[in-house]
């Protein structure tokens, strides 16, 4: 008799996904479900918390979110492609929909976005990653190993020649990838461009020797600058630049995808996603932003450890993760997924086990916390990789490489 009074609620109807964004959340409330449901719908479509005389007929049929589904907590929405902007490609106002003022709900204790299907006439607004995995693996000249990075540790304080020793010494080691931390900008003690120039010299240097490495600069900066990084930095002889997608947001990554003056892969950090993603019962889960980072045109992703490393997240959470990062379903280009985050090289066996070798493995502190230095830290990762890659565990391919055997020693195995 209730459900009469449930405007939004279309329990087991039969939508076309492609006219529809279709979004998964969980609910924690002391409300019943259904009302709950609609209370959600009502909010982020045509509705507010009373009746209202300009609501005239017709427009919830158009507009209104359809309540289509309530399993346990969980419950999908699905809002109408006309809720969109025609403004076309543009996540702001797709995320005021699909995740704005329902997190504020007072009614609902907590709300998590867990996951959001894109109808095909939305995905064609986005761009996609102009290189993605394959795009990487391509430039660095390696077709079936997994891609094996470092993070510049500390995070900061060194100064361009010292980050430019480090890269050669990875390279040296047999890194495919480094890059800048995310709290690595341009800051007094290592200005972007001299760090630009001093990394492409030591990165040629390496290519001179036959070694193919890229380091990921990050630009990350206010959205009207963003371009101006990348442009300048890309003169400076940046091989690859990075993006916070948070704190940046995700129109600063698509701003990038976009311009066509940008031609270097971007590699795309989530720091700050905890805020939203930890929480397992409120906010937005990192399936959603993998999906729109890769939309936007992000080259590689921070994904998780897939229950590994030191950063929280699980490994289920995780895998979905590095699927929306190279999912064949939608009309782009794979990410590259990035497993960082507290990795060193005795874990790497499981973590391979589980990713496959379309990921990028990335330590820092592994790598400068070698006892041997970054040289031999970096050529630990890059066994670990190696004996991940032919199925031999890292104790026994340790007893024939003495640098992997003194990383094992001082971190042991996972
Ligand atoms: C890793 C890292 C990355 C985290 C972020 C760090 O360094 O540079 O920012 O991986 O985690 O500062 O912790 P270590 P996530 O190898 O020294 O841990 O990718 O999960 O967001
Ligand atoms: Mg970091």
């Amino acid at each position: 008799m209730k459900q009469k009074n449930y405007t939004y609620l279309h329990l087991n109807e039969n939508l076309d996904p492609d006219e529809y964004v279709i979004c998964d959340y969980s609910v924690t409330t002391d409300l019943p479900m259904e009302e709950a449901a609609d209370s959600i719908a009502a909010e982020q479509s045509t509705g507010t918390w009373t009746e209202i005389s300009t609501l005239k007929s017709g427009i919830i049929e158009k507009y209104g979110a359809r309540v289509t589904n309530i399993s346990g907590n969980r419950i999908t929405v699905a809002f109408p492609n006309d809720d969109f902007s025609i403004d076309v490609g543009g996540v702001p106002q797709i995320l005021s929909v699909i995740a704005g003022n329902l997190f504020g709900l007072e009614a609902l204790k907590k709300v998590r976005l867990e996951d959001v299907r894109f109808p095909k006439s939305i995905l064609e607004q986005f761009p996609g990653p102009k290189h993605g995995a394959d795009g990487l693996k391509d430039i660095l000249k390696r077709k079936d190993k997994p891609l094996v990075g470092t993070i510049i540790k500390p995070k900061i304080g060194l100064s361009p020649k010292e980050m430019a020793d480090y890269v050669y010494e990875s390279g040296m080691g047999g890194l495919t990838n480094s890059k800048d931390d995310e709290t690595l900008t341009n800051q007094k003690f290592c200005p972007i461009e001299d760090r630009t120039v001093a990394i492409a010299e030591a990165l040629d240097k390496l290519e001179q020797q036959g070694i193919h490495m890229v380091h990921a600069i990050n630009i990350s900066t206010g959205g009207h600058r963003i371009l101006e990084a990348a442009d300048k930095v890309q003169a400076a002889g940046a091989k690859q630049i990075m993006v916070d997608i948070i704190t940046c947001g995700f129109s600063a990554v698509q701003a990038l995808a976009e311009d066509p003056s940008v031609k270097v892969p971007i590699h795309v950090h989530r720091t700050m996603h905890g805020a939203m993603t930890r929480d397992k019962n409120h906010g937005i889960a990192m399936l959603p932003i993998a999906k729109m980072s890769r939309m936007c045109g992000g080259d590689a992703l921070h994904i998780g450890t897939l229950g590994v490393g030191k950063m929280s997240g699980d490994a289920s959470g995780d895998m979905d993760n590095l699927r929306a990062c190279l999912d064949e379903d939608v009309p782009y280009r794979k990410v590259m997924p990035v497993c960082s985050g507290g990795v060193y090289p005795g874990m790497i066996g499981k973590l391979v086990e589980k990713s496959g070798f379309t990921v990028q493995i990335q330590a820092g502190g592994a790598v400068a916390g070698h006892p041997g230095g970054v040289r031999k830290g970096a050529m630990a990762m890059s066994q670990a990789v190696d004996a991940a890659y032919e199925k031999i565990p890292a104790d026994v391919y340790a007893k024939t490489h003495e640098e992997l055997k003194a990383a094992l020693e001082k971190w042991g195995m996972k």
